[in-house]
C-alpha cells in the first residue's frame, strides 16, 4: 500500500526539545513558526522529558490522533512515562517527551542489543551515552509502533545531533517504513580535536578517526554519531565548513547544508531599535558606575562596550584571541593618546561560588549614593521653591548656592563619597571562580596584565554566569545586554554555525567573527563587503595566529575611531541584513531535505515506477512567505543574485560532487577517493 507523500507527517527529534542546553534549542524553537506554517497538526517534536523545564514549557494535552493515542497507551502500559502536549513557544507545536529514567530497567538489555546489532560498545559509567541509548531505543520503539498503525501517510523523522541520532540505525535495522534525516550541528571529534592544539583544518583528511576517538575516550559516542550519519536517508549539516569536516571525520559527504535561521521580528521604524540600544546602554552604564567605584574616572559618553559570549570553550570560541587582541588594543589606544574607554565583557558560564564581595559592594555603595543624591536633590528643590515663593518680585528670590545645600546634607554627601574610596583595583571578574588558579580566562587576563588600572584604556569584566534580569549585578537579560553593547566579538576557531553573531545582526549590533565559523562564511558568501555592513570577518583560515590577532585588533581599533553618527549608521546597516537570517528564507533548506528524503524512500511517488518523472510527480510548495531584503536606503551589496535560499545545496547529485564544491576556500583533499567504512556491518 502506498503512503501519501504530499500530506506526509513530520516528527522532529532532538535532545533540546523543550530542554535548553545550548544552540540546538535555539534552532528548534526559532524554526517552529515556519514549520508549523508548513505542517500544522502534521508536525510533532520528540524530546526527553525534563521535570525541571517541562512543567514550565509544555501544556499537557491528550492526543487526538487515534494512532498516536493507541501507541502512547501501549507504551505507558509497558512502564514508559511520557508527556504529550503543546510546547509553549511561538507556533505552539505538538510535543511528545519521553522520560528516559522510566525505562532504565531496560538499559542493559538495550546496550547488549546495540552491540549485537551494530557492534557499538557502551562503557558502563558514561551517563550521557546511557541517556542517548535509552532515548534512542524509546524513539525507535515509538516510531515502529506508530508507522505500523498509521499506514496512510508517509512519515519523515528528522533527528538532530548524536544524542538524538541513535534511533536512526535502529529504524534502519528494523526496516521501518519511514524516511529519516540526520542533521549534525558539530562533530564530536572536531570539537575535541580543536580544543587541543592541532592544526585542524589543514589536517582534516589525515586524521585516523577511530584512533583519535579512542584516544579521547569517545569511541562509543563517535560510533553512534557515525552510525546515525550513515543510516539516515538524508544527511545534512549547518554550514559548508562543517560539511567539509563531516565528510572527513564522519566519512559521509552531506547531502546539503541547512543554515541556521532566527525568527526575525521587524520593527516598524529604525529609530525603535536605536532607542532600545540607548535604553539598554543606560542600564549597563549603571552597572559600570558601581563596578568601577573609586576608579570611575572615565566618561561614559566616550565609552564603548564590547563583548563575547557563549559556552565556555576557551580555544574553540576564540577567547584566547579576544583577550590577546584586547591587550594590543589597549596598547594602541594608549599610544594614540586616546581618551576613549573600552569595556570588554566576557559572558561565559563557569563553576563559581556566588558573586565576589567587591562586586556586590560596588553596586551597593553607588545605589546608596544615588538614593542620597535623590533625597538631597528633593530637599534642594523644596528650598529653592520656598525661597522663590517667599521673595516674589525681589532679587533675593534667587538663593545663593551655599544656602541650598544644608550642613547636614553636605555631611551626608561626604559620607557617601568617602564610602567610594577603595584600595584595590576594580575586579576583572564578578564571581568567585571555583578554579581561580587554573581558569584559562583568568590566567590569560593575568598574563596580559589587563587589571583595570586607571591608565588602561581597555577594561575587562569576566561574568562567568548566564545573564538574567533578576541578577543583583548586571541585571539584564541577554538580549537586553546585547542591544546595549556596541560590538560583539566572536573570534572562534571551531564554530559550525555561531548563533551569537547572528543574534547581534538581527538586533542591529555590529560583530566580528571568523572565516572558520559557519556564520562568518555564510555572510562572506552572500555579501560583497561584509565589513561595510558591520559584519567584520577575521581570517583564521589562511593567516597565522599572529596575523589573525592583528586583524582582530585592527577591526576593534577602527571601530573605536568611529563617531557616534557613524556607529548609528552602521547599526542601521547591520539591522538591514536580518532578512538574510530569517527562517522565512532559510527554512526552505529544511523543506528541501525532507523532500529529498521522501524521494529517496518513495521514488515511485515522484518519478513513477519506470523512473520517468512523468507520473506521480509531486509539487512541493515553499510553505511560508519569504522575508524581503529592504532596498532603501543603502542596501547591502549581495554577491550576484544570491539570496539565502540560493545557498542551499540539497540535490540528489550532491553525493557525487567533490569537496571543491563546498563554498568558501578550496579545501584540501578535494579529489581523494573516499574510504568506504561503516563502523558496523549493515544488512
Ligand atoms: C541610539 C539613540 C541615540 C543615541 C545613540 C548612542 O541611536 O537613538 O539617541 O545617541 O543610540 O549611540 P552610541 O553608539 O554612542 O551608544
Ligand atoms: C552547536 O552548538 P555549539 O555552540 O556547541 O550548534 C549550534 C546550533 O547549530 C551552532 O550555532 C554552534 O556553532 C555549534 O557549536
Amino acid at each position: 500500500m502506498s503512503r501519501d507523500v504530499q500530506q506526509h507527517l513530520l516528527f522532529e527529534c532532538a535532545w533540546e526539545v523543550a530542554n535548553k542546553v545550548g544552540g540546538i534549542y535555539t534552532v528548534i524553537k526559532t524554526k517552529v513558526p515556519v514549520t508549523v506554517a508548513e505542517y500544522g497538526d502534521r508536525y510533532c517534536l520528540l524530546g526527553p522529558l525534563s521535570y525541571k523545564s517541562a512543567p514550565m514549557e509544555v501544556d499537557a494535552e491528550e492526543p487526538t490522533d487515534p494512532c498516536l493515542k493507541e501507541v502512547l497507551d501501549l507504551m505507558r502500559q509497558a512502564g514508559l512515562k511520557a508527556l504529550y502536549g503543546r510546547w509553549l513557544v511561538e507556533g505552539a507545536p505538538h510535543v511528545l517527551l519521553f522520560d528516559t529514567s522510566s525505562m532504565y530497567s531496560k538499559l542493559d538489555e538495550w546496550k547488549g542489543d546495540l552491540w549485537n546489532l551494530a557492534g557499538i560498545p557502551s562503557p558502563p559509567h558514561d551517563h550521557e551515552t546511557n541517556e542517548a541509548i535509552v532515548f534512542g531505543y524509546i524513539v525507535a520503539w515509538f516510531l515502529g509502533e506508530y508507522a505500523s498503525r498509521q499506514l496512510d501517510k508517509a512519515i519523515v523523522a528528522h533527528f538532530h545531533e548524536w544524542q538524538a541520532g541513535l534511533a536512526i540505525p535502529l529504524c534502519r535495522k528494523r526496516h521501518l517504513d519511514i524516511t529519516t534525516v540526520f542533521t549534525t550541528h558539530a562533530t564530536l571529534l572536531g570539537r575535541y580535536l580543536c580544543a587541543g592544539s592541532v592544526d585542524f583544518y589543514n589536517n582534516l583528511q589525515y586524521f585516523d578517526v577511530d584512533h583519535e576517538a579512542g584516544k579521547r575516550g569517545i569511541y562509543h559516542r563517535y560510533c553512534i554519531e557515525r552510525a546515525a550519519t550513515h543510516c539516515a536517508d538524508v544527511f545534512t549539516t549547518v554550514s559548508h565548513i562543517t560539511a567539509y569536516e563531516s565528510e572527513h571525520l564522519l566519512k559521509r559527504k552531506p547531502d546539503g547544508v541547512v543554515p541556521n535561521g532566527l525568527n526575525v521580528v521587524k520593527f516598524q521604524a529604525m529609530h525603535e531599535f536605536q532607542n532600545l540600544h540607548a535604553q539598554s546602554k543606560a542600564k549597563i552604564n549603571e552597572f559600570i558606575r558601581g563596578h568601577f567605584y573609586g576608579h570611575y574616572d572615565f566618561d561614559l559618553e566616550n565609552t564603548l562596550y564590547m563583548f563575547t559570549a557563549g559556552r565556555y570553550e576557551y580555544r574553540n570560541k576564540g577567547v584566547d584571541m579576544f583577550i590577546e587582541s584586547l591587550a594590543r588594543l589597549n596598547h594602541r589606544l594608549q599610544k594614540a593618546g586616546s581618551n576613549l574607554t573600552v569595556v570588554a565583557f566576557i559572558i561565559m558560564p563557569a563553576t563559581t561560588h556566588s558573586y565576589t564581595v567587591e562586586s556586590l559592594k560596588g553596586q551597593a555603595v553607588t545605589k546608596q549614593l544615588r538614593e542620597t543624591v535623590t533625597e538631597i536633590q528633593n530637599r534642594i528643590g523644596q528650598r529653592l521653591f520656598d525661597h522663590a515663593a517667599r521673595f516674589h518680585g525681589d532679587t533675593k528670590a534667587i538663593p545663593a548656592p551655599e544656602d541650598l545645600l544644608s550642613k547636614e546634607d553636605e555631611v551626608l554627601l561626604k559620607r557617601r563619597i568617602f564610602a567610594l574610596k577603595r584600595n584595590s583595583l576594580p575586579p576583572v571578574v564578578t564571581h568567585n571562580v571555583a578554579d581561580d588558579n587554573g581558569d584559562p580566562i583568568l590566567n590569560q587576563i593575568r598574563r596580559v596584565k589587563l587589571f583595570n588600572n586607571s591608565h588602561d584604556r581597555v577594561k575587562v569584566i569576566f561574568h562567568p554566569d548566564f545573564l538574567n534580569a533578576s541578577n543583583p549585578i548586571l541585571g539584564l537579560d541577554y538580549e537586553e545586554f546585547v542591544r546595549g553593547c556596541h560590538l560583539g566579538v566572536f573570534p572562534s576557531y571551531y564554530e559550525p554555525w555561531g548563533y551569537t553573531p547572528a543574534e547581534c545582526t538581527v538586533m542591529g549590533v555590529p560583530s566580528v567573527t571568523t572565516n572558520l565559523s559557519g556564520f562568518g562564511c555564510f555572510m562572506q558568501d552572500l555579501i560583497e563587503r561584509p565589513q561595510d555592513e558591520g559584519c567584520y570577518i577575521v581570517d583564521r583560515r589562511t593567516a597565522s595566529v599572529e596575523d589573525s590577532v592583528n586583524q582582530l585588533t585592527d577591526h576593534m581599533f577602527t571601530f573605536c575611531s568611529k563617531t557616534r553618527r557613524q556607529r548609528i549608521n552602521q547599526r542601521n546597516r547591520v539591522e538591514r541584513l536580518s532578512p538574510l537570517l530569517d527562517w522565512k528564507n532559510l527554512g526552505i533548506e529544511y523543506s528541501k531535505s525532507r523532500q529529498l528524503a521522501l524521494r529517496r524512500a518513495y521514488p515511485d511517488a515522484f518519478y513513477g515506477p519506470d523512473g520517468s518523472g512523468e507520473e506521480g510527480d509531486v509539487e512541493w510548495d515553499e510553505g511560508v512567505e519569504r522575508a524581503i531584503l529592504q532596498s532603501v536606503p543603502a542596501s547591502p551589496r549581495l554577491k550576484g543574485s544570491a539570496t539565502p535560499g540560493d545557498l542551499g545545496t540539497l540535490t540528489e547529485e550532491m553525493q557525487s560532487l567533490n569537496t571543491s564544491d563546498y563554498r568558501g576556500y578550496n579545501w584540501p583533499g578535494s579529489n581523494e577517493e573516499e574510504e568506504d567504512g561503516y563502523p558496523f556491518p549493515l544488512v
